[in-house]
């Protein structure tokens, strides 16, 4: 056990970064493993509700993949993936919408409320939040050309109405928000999580944006977790890709920080949720906990 010497000093380390982010914006990810363990969703809260109580403005963007997959399989329906995307039939957008905007969106809810914070659900069709596009992904063909390719009611983000999220924030709400989008018609769009989340990182101008994932971060050596890069600039990372050290389903992840960054927010992390308040030791703390990408 933490001496009360040593508590007071963790408290302290924390004072100068909660005076720098009282006021700002705080665009969290929440995702992968951290979602589906109960005792890590509860440290993932709160944390939430912490930051939201020392002044912080906390936007809450859940993903659900597994949670998905879970009621695919249960109504004998498939889970097929194209470069990370899920193919997304009628069928499988109206479970999608049920599951994400639905179930997982109110569990979150309904603990940040249980914990003692005060949250509001919202999916992009919610005041016009998230406006979307039918996606056509660039796939390799047999020649080797990238040909756009239909999987079907997948979006890309057209437009984010950011007005409610503000004003919610404003009244001491945490937003917690499903990647849903709106189309023309109102018709419904499933958007990468990940993507979502960097979308309205921009669109509110936050200081940060964190992504929730199951790796430690980005590490120089994969089999070393003592090689983890704390941070890194949006110029290294073309030779990091290069190299090897960013690869696999961490390319789309950093690709969603540079583009954060470029259009705006402050700072990105790619941070553990496996790891037990990794959040707030990214955010309070001098070292952190994963890696930081700056521009
Ligand atoms: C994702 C949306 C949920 C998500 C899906 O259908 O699984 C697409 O793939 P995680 O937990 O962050 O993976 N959408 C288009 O991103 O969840």
């Amino acid at each position: 056990m933490l001496k009360a010497l040593e508590k007071a000093g963790i408290l302290v380390e924390a004072l100068p970064y909660i005076k720098k982010f009282s006021g700002k914006t705080v665009v969290i990810k929440y995702g992968g493993a951290a979602m589906v363990n109960d005792q890590l969703k509860e440290a993932v809260i709160m944390d939430v509700i912490l930051m939201k109580l020392v002044g912080i403005h906390p936007v809450v963007v859940h993903g659900g993949g597994p949670e998905i997959n879970g009621m695919l399989d249960r109504l004998g329906l498939k889970s097929h993936f194209i470069q990370g995307l899920r193919v997304t039939d009628e069928a499988t957008m109206e479970v999608v919408e049920m599951v994400l905007a639905g179930k997982v969106n109110k569990e979150i809810v309904a603990l940040i409320q249980r914990f003692g914070g005060k949250a509001v659900g919202l999916c992009g069709k919610d005041g016009g939040l998230i406006q979307a596009k039918k996606r056509f992904e660039l796939v390799k063909n047999e020649a080797g050309a990238r040909v756009p390719t239909d999987i079907g009611f997948v979006g890309d983000v057209v437009k984010i109405e950011p007005g409610l999220v503000r004003e919610l924030a404003d009244r001491g709400y945490i937003p917690v928000i499903a990647p849903i989008g709106v189309g023309e018609n109102g018709e419904s769009y499933n958007i990468n999580a990940d993507t979502a989340a960097g979308e309205l990182a921009q669109a509110l101008e936050a200081h940060k944006l964190v992504l929730l994932t199951d790796v430690e971060g980005i590490l120089r050596d994969r089999q070393d977790k003592a090689s983890l890069i704390s941070s890194l600039r949006i110029d290294d990372v073309p030779a990091l890709v290069e190299e090897g050290v960013i690869s696999g389903g961490m390319i789309p992840k950093v690709t969603c920080c540079v583009e954060a960054l470029q259009g705006g927010v402050g700072q990105t992390h790619i941070i553990d949720g496996r790891l037990p308040h990794s959040l707030l030791l990214e955010v309070f703390t001098d070292k952190g906990i994963g890696t930081m990408v700056l521009k």
